[in-house]
C-alpha cells in the first residue's frame, strides 16, 4: 500500500518528469545517435555554457502543452471526458510549440467549431499513428492506476480526439499503463520488469500484433541483462514519429534505467529521432516510479516558468493528485 504523502510525490514525479524529457530533448529532434551522442554535454547544468543556449533551451513542446490540457480536463471532469479534452485543446493548444500537421489541423478543426468526434480523420484517411496521443496519455495512467482495465478504455478514450487508427490508440494504452505500473513500484528499488511485461500483455493482447511483437523484443532485450548499444535499440525498436515505433522504446528505455532519472533521460535522447517525445515518455515513467523527490533539481530549476510552465505543471498535478484522492480515499 503506498502512502498519501508517497503517491502525491509520484504524480508530480509523472508530470514534471514529461515536462523535464520533453524540455531537454528537444533540441535534439531529429539527430542520429552519434550526433546526439556528440551533442550530450548539452544536456549538463547552463553552468557548462554559462547560457543555454537557442538550440537546448528549456521550454516545453507540444508533448508537455498536451499533456497539462489533458490534466486540466481529468480535474474537471474527474475523469477522462473526450469533449472536455477537446475543449481544452481548443482553449489551450499553444500552436507555436512543435505541433505536427495532424495535431494543428485537429486543433483547428475544432477552433472552427467542429465536433470533437469528426476531427480525428481530417488529415489521415484511417486515422493518425503518429505517437501525439501516447505522449500526452501520462495523466490518465496516474488517474487510473489502480485499475487497468478502466485505463485502458480511458487512454483510446482521449486518443480518439485526434488518433484513432488503433497503432496511435494502443500507443496511448501502452504508455498510460506503463506510467501506471510504474506508480506501483517501490522508489527505492530497480523496476520490477518481469511483472511490468506481464501486466503489460494482459492490457495489450487486444489490440494490434505490433506491440505484442514490440512487447517479446522487449522482453528478450530485457532478459539480456545488460544495457544495448543505441544503434540496437534503434534497430530492433525504433525512434520515430510513429507510435509503435516509439512507444515500445521509451517503455524499454524506462524500465532499463528507473530509477535513475537522468541516466534513463540521456538514453532516451542519445537514440535521437523524436527525442522530446521519447524522452517525455520516458520521463514519465521514470518520474512515476521515483516521484518528484527522485527528479533532479538542478535540471528542475532549469525548467520555464512561465503562465503555463513549471510552476503551473507542478500545481496541476497537486490538484489531479487531490482530485483523485477524494475519489478514493474512502473506497
Ligand atoms: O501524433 P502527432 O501529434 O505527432 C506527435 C509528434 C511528436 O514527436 C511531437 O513532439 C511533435 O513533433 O509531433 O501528429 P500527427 O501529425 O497525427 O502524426 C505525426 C506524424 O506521423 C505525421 O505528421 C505523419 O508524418 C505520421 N503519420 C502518418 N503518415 C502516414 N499515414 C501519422 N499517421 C499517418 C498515416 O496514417
Ligand atoms: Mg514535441
Ligand atoms: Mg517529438
Amino acid at each position: 500500500m503506498i502512502s498519501k504523502e508517497l503517491l502525491h510525490d509520484k504524480f508530480r514525479g509523472a508530470i514534471l518528469g514529461c515536462f523535464l524529457g520533453d524540455a531537454f530533448g528537444s533540441g535534439f529532434e531529429g539527430m542520429n545517435p552519434e550526433k546526439a551522442r556528440f551533442h550530450m554535454d548539452n544536456l549538463d547544468s547552463p553552468s557548462v555554457h554559462h547560457f543555454v543556449s537557442k538550440k537546448f533551451p528549456r521550454s516545453y513542446t507540444d508533448d508537455t502543452d498536451m499533456t497539462l490540457a489533458v490534466v486540466e480536463s481529468i480535474i474537471q471532469s474527474s475523469g477522462v471526458s473526450p469533449e472536455n479534452i477537446a475543449k481544452q485543446f481548443s482553449l489551450y493548444c499553444d500552436l507555436t510549440r512543435g505541433y505536427a500537421i495532424g495535431a494543428i489541423k485537429s486543433v483547428l478543426a475544432l477552433r472552427a467549431g467542429m465536433k470533437w468526434y469528426e476531427v480525428a480523420r481530417i488529415v489521415f484517411e484511417n486515422g493518425s499513428f503518429g505517437n501525439g496521443a501516447a505522449m500526452r496519455v501520462s495523466p490518465v495512467g496516474l488517474f487510473y492506476h489502480h485499475d487497468l482495465d478502466s485505463l485502458q478504455e480511458a487512454a483510446i478514450q482521449q486518443a480518439n480526439i485526434t488518433h484513432v487508427h488503433p497503432l496511435g490508440q494502443w500507443g496511448a494504452v501502452m504508455q498510460a499503463c506503463s506510467v501506471a505500473l510504474a506508480v506501483n513500484q517501490n522508489p527505492k528499488e530497480s523496476f520490477k520488469k518481469e511483472e511490468a511485461i506481464i501486466h503489460l500483455r494482459e492490457v495489450l493482447w487486444c489490440g494490434p500484433i505490433e506491440y505484442i511483437k514490440a512487447l517479446n523484443k522487449i522482453e528478450e532485450m530485457l532478459a539480456q541483462g545488460k544495457k544495448l548499444q543505441a544503434r540496437e535499440v534503434v534497430q530492433s525498436l525504433g525512434n520515430g514519429v510513429e507510435a509503435h515505433f516509439s512507444v515500445p522504446t521509451a517503455c524499454y528505455i524506462a524500465m532499463n534505467y528507473s530509477p535513475d532519472f537522468c541516466d534513463a533521460i540521456r538514453a532516451a535522447i542519445s537514440l535521437g529521432g523524436d527525442t522530446d517525445t521519447i524522452a517525455g515518455m520516458v520521463g514519465a515513467i521514470v518520474g512515476a516510479h521515483v516521484g518528484e523527490k527522485g527528479l533532479p533539481v538542478e535540471w528542475i530549476e532549469q525548467l520555464e516558468d512561465g503562465p503555463r510552465g513549471l510552476s503551473f505543471a507542478r500545481d496541476l498535478a497537486d490538484r489531479l493528485f487531490e482530485t483523485w484522492w477524494k475519489i478514493h480515499q474512502t473506497s
